[in-house]
């Protein structure tokens, strides 16, 4: 790649032009897009499984009915982002390889357990809530096809965490036991939620070069700090305590503007559950292994008929 090619190429970035997949692009940014695009999908999927989980055990009709809608659109976010993956040369067989061989990452929260109802509602309110707030700079992101597709699935998204704050709203006007139960889920749920953005800027290998390419529009410790301060005040409408006894407010944050300064993260934590040792990460990869090769009589068949219906069409 000659120092002409990655200017002009800097000067598209540059001038907010989108990247599409027919254009000549840096090897770096192809492989850095296939990277956070396969793991985003992978987290879309995987993280159809917590929640799955409480399906069954939805407490009301209506719940059970939100719950399927909302883990159905995660499954739909999955396949979408594939898809957009896919446009750089990738195949989607390739990039379930790499989860299954523990090559891909895939979010660190989906590698702890929902044990109680509440957690559900915490899903919602929490990670869905810091989802968003990582992915609306998405729907900006230079390369056209993950641009595009974060919009929708933003909207979605919005639902998603809406649901969720009004699980752990009812449950907070609720009897003792209800409010004990939601406290007890913010508890277990808060400090995964602020590990979601990924390691502090300082230790954060990615950033700089992605932010250069505009893939990601703001740094993990920036959007930590936004999702903080938008939480907070919610937790203090719901009654809730958030688990951080350093949690204060300090008007000098965020250019005078102020903003919640907090405790520090257990980062040895977040990269054992990166690593794979999260309570629940073996039966994720597990769960996923199964579908994959429960399907793979599926995808062999619909293979055949595709190449039947072209044989059909070709005579
Ligand atoms: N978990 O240099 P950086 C959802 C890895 S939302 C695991 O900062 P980067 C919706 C990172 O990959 C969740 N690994 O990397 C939903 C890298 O490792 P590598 C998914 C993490 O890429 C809600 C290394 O650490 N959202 O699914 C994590 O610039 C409810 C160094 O990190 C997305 O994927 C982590 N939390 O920034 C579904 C959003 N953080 O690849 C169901 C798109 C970092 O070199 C229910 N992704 N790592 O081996 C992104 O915005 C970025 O990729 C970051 C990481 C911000 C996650």
């Amino acid at each position: 790649e000659t120092e002409e090619f990655l200017a002009a190429f800097q000067a598209r970035i540059d001038a907010e032009e989108k990247i599409e997949p027919k254009d000549a692009m840096p090897e770096g940014y192809r492989r850095t897009l296939v990277r956070q695009i396969g793991q985003h999908a992978h987290s879309e999927i995987v993280g159809m499984l917590p929640e799955g989980n409480w399906i069954t055990r939805a407490p009301s009709l209506k719940r059970k009915a939100v719950l399927l809608a909302k883990v159905q659109d995660e499954a739909g976010h999955g396949l979408y982002l594939y898809c957009a993956a896919e446009t750089l040369g990738v195949t989607r067989d390739e990039m379930t390889e790499e989860l299954l061989a523990g090559k891909a990452k895939y979010s660190s929260i989906f590698n702890y357990p929902t044990l109680t109802w509440a957690d559900i509602g915490a899903i919602g309110w929490l990670v869905d809530g810091a989802a968003i707030m990582n992915q609306i700079p998405l729907c900006r992101c230079s390369f056209g096809p993950y641009a595009r597709a974060m919009i929708r699935i933003c909207k979605e998204e919005s639902f998603h965490q809406r649901q969720g704050f009004e699980i752990m709203l009812t449950l907070c006007r609720g009897t003792e036991a209800q409010r004990a139960m939601a406290q007890d889920a913010l508890d277990r749920w808060w400090w995964p939620s602020l590990m979601m953005f990924g390691p502090h800027d300082a230790d954060s290998p990615h950033t700089e070069q992605s932010m250069t390419w505009k893939i990601k529009r703001f740094t993990n410790d920036e959007l930590r700090q936004k999702f903080i301060d938008a939480t907070v005040p919610q937790a203090e409408y719901l009654g809730l305590t958030v688990p951080d006894p350093e949690l204060r407010w300090d008007e000098t944050l965020n250019e005078g503007r102020g903003g919640y300064r907090h405790g520090s993260i257990d980062w040895d934590e977040f990269w054992r559950v990166v690593e794979g040792e999260g309570p629940m990460a073996r039966d994720r990869i597990a769960a996923r292994k199964k579908a994959w090769d429960d399907g793979a009589w599926v995808r062999e068949a619909a293979l055949a008929h595709a190449a039947k219906r072209a044989a059909r069409n070709v005579a």
